[in-house]
């Protein structure tokens, strides 16, 4: 399989000003020049130079193009890489795939050129991740938190952990073996000190791991109140285009309506929902009881009053249900006179931030981003000297060997001998190499790349 040439269209089958075919494999400078003319032969110019040159099916000439040549061992793939660079209209790189798949090369499966980059070891398996991640990151924390990531920082630690195991299942090994030259005194709190502090640097990624989803996913955000409070208008006004039906009418969001919207550094999946209120309406009621499930889901509740008109029975109702959950109050329609105050709100929902808006002025907006960033994104987040994690395959495999750790740190405890220790050393050992792809099987590496798009 590795032997073959790949070629798929990189840049996406989206019309663009230029589009870019990449080739790979030991063919790929062969392959290509089987369809392209231009001064030189690619396989006469030098590496890593870029050629101009005509693509021409038979006689036919098909388009003007720019072409990079790339050999072994110094690309992406660290195989001889190609890489045509033609106008970007998918008629036509579609033509000139075709032409290039006829001269030799066979599609390339999703994610088959970093694929290839992990099995000849230019990346390892998490770094080979982030790249997935990168190129889906949407605001600039996952944006930064992926190239970390692709940098080798979760390698870099991940590889420091296993060493320290090594070291003393090494030692264990030895002394075990040679018992009139390695003694085990005292090693036992020796170890302790070495699981502990590994154990910290785990938890602490671990915990990190739901920062990392918020980053990675944006925060799960649901927009409630009672109905014509104006929840789809801010909703509207967030997604700035008009995404909900507005009118002045109670009731007039029946399901609920979900919108990416991104701040630039984070983003948010938010949720509009039917106004909740008591009502003999069928399918009013079924929007009602999603809206209320739908709180239960949310990583965060803006809970939108309507301060032109006193607080009613229904207000007083949802106060109590949001009561112990993350919920940020919005005092919406703050452009007309005021019926309700801060107080109001506050001996009924005590310690939850509340915000003046208008969604009618687009006021307060800033100050909403503000709050939630305070709320989910601790300074160093954004500073950020670490990284976040933020794949559920690496929190996994964090999680077991900190659960292997725990059960060497019990052994201690209990004072069992010492070739117990080395079989959860080394069950810790093995968990953090899945992160980096050593000790994984075929199967688990072709559903990760599997995962990415075409072209990567
Ligand atoms: N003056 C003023 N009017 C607003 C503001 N926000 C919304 N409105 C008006 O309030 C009415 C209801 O707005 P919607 O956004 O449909 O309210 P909703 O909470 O989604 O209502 P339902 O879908 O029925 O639950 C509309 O007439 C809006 O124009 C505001 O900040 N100021
Ligand atoms: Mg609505």
């Amino acid at each position: 399989m590795m032997q073959d040439t790949i070629a798929a269209v990189s840049t996406g089958l989206l019309e663009g000003g230029i589009g870019m075919i990449r080739v790979s494999g030991e063919d790929a400078v062969a392959v290509c020049d089987r369809i392209y003319k231009g001064k030189k032969p690619l396989s006469q110019v030098e590496s890593h130079t870029i050629s101009y040159g005509h693509i021409y099916d038979g006689e036919e000439l098909i388009d003007e193009v720019m072409v990079s040549v790339m050999r072994a061992p110094r690309t992406y793939t660290r195989e001889d890489v190609v890489e045509i660079n033609c106008h970007g209209s998918v008629y036509l790189l579609k033509r000139v795939l075709s032409l290039v798949l006829k001269s030799g090369a066979r599609p390339a499966e999703p994610g088959e050129f970093t694929k290839r980059a992990f099995l000849n070891g230019r990346l390892d398996l998490s770094q080979a991740e982030s790249v997935m991640d990168l190129i889906s990151s949407e605001n600039e924390l996952s944006m930064k938190n992926s190239l970390r990531q692709l940098e080798g920082y979760l390698k870099k630690t991940v590889t420091g952990l296993r060493e320290k195991l090594l070291f003393e299942i090494a030692f264990i090994e030895s002394a075990l073996d040679d018992p009139e030259h390695i003694s085990l005194e005292g090693y036992p709190e020796k170890l302790r000190g070495v699981t502990d502090e590994i154990i910290q640097t785990l938890d602490g990624l671990i915990a990190g791991a739901r920062d990392g989803s918020y980053i990675k996913n944006g925060i799960k955000t649901v927009i409630v109140g009672k109905p014509n409070v104006g929840k789809s208008s801010l909703l509207n006004v967030l997604a700035k285009r008009e995404r909900a039906i507005v009118t002045d009418i109670p009731g007039t969001t029946r399901d609920t309506l979900e919108e990416n919207i991104s701040f630039g550094e984070f983003s948010l999946r938010v949720v509009d929902t039917a106004g909740i209120r008591k009502t003999t309406d069928v399918i009013e009621q079924i929007g009602v009881q999603k809206a209320i499930s739908s709180i239960e889901e949310a990583d965060l509740i803006l809970y939108v009053v309507d301060t032109s008109v006193p607080l009613e029975e229904e207000d007083y109702q949802i106060m109590k249900k949001i009561r112990d959950l993350p919920v940020i109050v919005l005092l919406n329609k703050s452009d007309l006179l005021a019926k309700v105050s801060e107080e109001d709100i506050s001996s009924h929902l005590p310690k939850k931030t509340v915000i003046s808006v208008s969604a009618a002025e687009h006021d307060g907006m800033e100050e909403l981003k503000e709050e939630i960033r305070t709320m989910f994104f601790k300074g160093d987040i954004i500073s950020g000297d670490g990284m976040m994690i933020t794949n559920e395959r690496h929190t996994y495999a964090l999680q077991q060997a900190r659960a292997s750790l725990g059960k060497v740190t019990e052994s201690i405890a209990n004072g069992m001998p010492e070739d117990f220790y080395s079989i959860d050393l080394m069950d810790a050992y093995e968990s953090l190499g899945h992160i980096i792809g050593e000790s994984v099987d075929d199967d688990l590496v072709n559903e990760i790349f599997a995962k990415f798009c075409m072209g990567k």
